[in-house]
């Protein structure tokens, strides 16, 4: 089976882990409406599994004081790939989306070569990258924790490593997460989109550059993981900024928003570039889609409302999504 890898990134904590468990969360609330299928491996569904529970137990255990996020469990060194296959319905699959998450220490600020050999590769490979951004280190406090904690530096570093000389499109989604607070009204919203701008110029002015305009198109995609719970607050203790949270209606259930978005921009992102015929390293997705007539329709189906408006944007590459 034909494979497409997506690296996900982010610092640590930010909530890479949760936003890829949302987002197939959502896409299995909403099968009932597509003609395709995404089977994740057994692996896959017993971790993310897991992550969603604790994502819904945050809504319904909320504290009057707000919550208290707890230090991811993931050591260090745990670097983990879900694996999803794609098909269509009832039949057999035939591409295999395979996202590799690390642990954000892993991915920034490590010392180790290693390491950054590993991640260097995978970014090489990946046809797609998601960065997650905790959206209160980055609006609160006039963004005073936003370098510390979604080091957006580390992040734009990794970029230059491996965007030079491109011989294939590809796809750049920023993810902010943890952001139901700023997506309240239209205000708030322009506002959230505006301090990314600023925040991440440098990394929009390096894909801009005239070499990688053309290849590169990147997006945004606030997704809701949980919906129902707001920010409040930072505590900080030790140095350390913690976000605390706050429930205003205590028996809202657990509703993610907006989370299959990236999938759709992925998708689409594919898609496109099989209309195109432009190809370099990942050929082999053109045969794909060639190949199969009914599951191009199907993508098509599913992927034809990318949102592009109430925080949703596409900074730069529209025609990479012109399907
Ligand atoms: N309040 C709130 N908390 C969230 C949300 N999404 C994730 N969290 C919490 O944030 C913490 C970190 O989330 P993870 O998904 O583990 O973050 P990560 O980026 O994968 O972390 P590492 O793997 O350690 O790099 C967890 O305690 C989550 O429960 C959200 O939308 N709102
Ligand atoms: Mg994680």
């Amino acid at each position: 089976m034909r494979e497409v890898n997506i690296t996900m990134l982010g610092a640590r904590y930010v909530g890479k882990t949760s936003l890829l468990a949302s987002m197939f969360y959502e896409y299995e609330q909403n099968i009932a409406k597509t003609r395709i299928q995404l089977i994740p491996d057994q692996r896959t569904t017993s971790i993310l599994g897991s992550k969603l529970a604790e994502l819904k137990s945050l809504n319904e255990h909320l504290k009057s004081g707000g919550v208290a996020s707890t230090e991811a469990a993931a050591g260090a060194k745990s670097i983990r790939s879900f694996v999803f296959d794609l098909g269509e319905k009832g039949k057999n699959s035939s591409l295999r989306l395979h996202f590799w998450d690390y642990p954000g220490a892993y991915v920034i600020a490590s010392e180790n070569q290693e390491e950054q050999e590993f991640v260097r590769q995978r970014l090489t490979e990946s046809v797609a990258v998601l960065i997650a951004i905790d959206t209160p280190a980055l609006m609160e406090a006039k963004g005073k924790w936003h370098y510390a904690r979604n080091r957006p530096l580390d992040i734009v570093a990794h970029f230059k490593r491996v965007y030079s000389n491109l011989d294939s499109p590809r796809l750049v989604i920023l993810a902010p997460i943890k952001c139901e607070t700023y997506l309240q009204n239209e205000t708030s919203t322009k506002i959230l989109l505006e301090r990314i701008e600023t925040e991440y110029a440098s990394l929009f002015d390096f894909f801009s550059c005239d070499s990688l305009r053309d290849r590169v198109a990147t997006v945004v995609t606030p997704v809701q993981t949980i919906g129902t719970i707001f920010f409040s607050y930072i505590d900080v203790i030790n140095g350390e900024p913690i976000p605390r949270f706050k429930k205003p209606l205590p028996d809202t259930e657990y509703s993610p928003k907006d989370n299959e978005q990236p999938l759709k921009y992925l998708l689409r992102f594919l898609l496109k570039q099989q209309v195109e015929n432009q190809w370099g390293v990942f050929n082999f997705v053109r045969s794909w889609l060639g190949l199969d007539k009914y599951l191009k329709e199907a993508i098509r189906e599913f992927a034809k409302d990318c949102k592009t408006s109430g925080g949703f944007q596409i900074i730069q590459g529209k025609d990479w999504f012109n399907i």
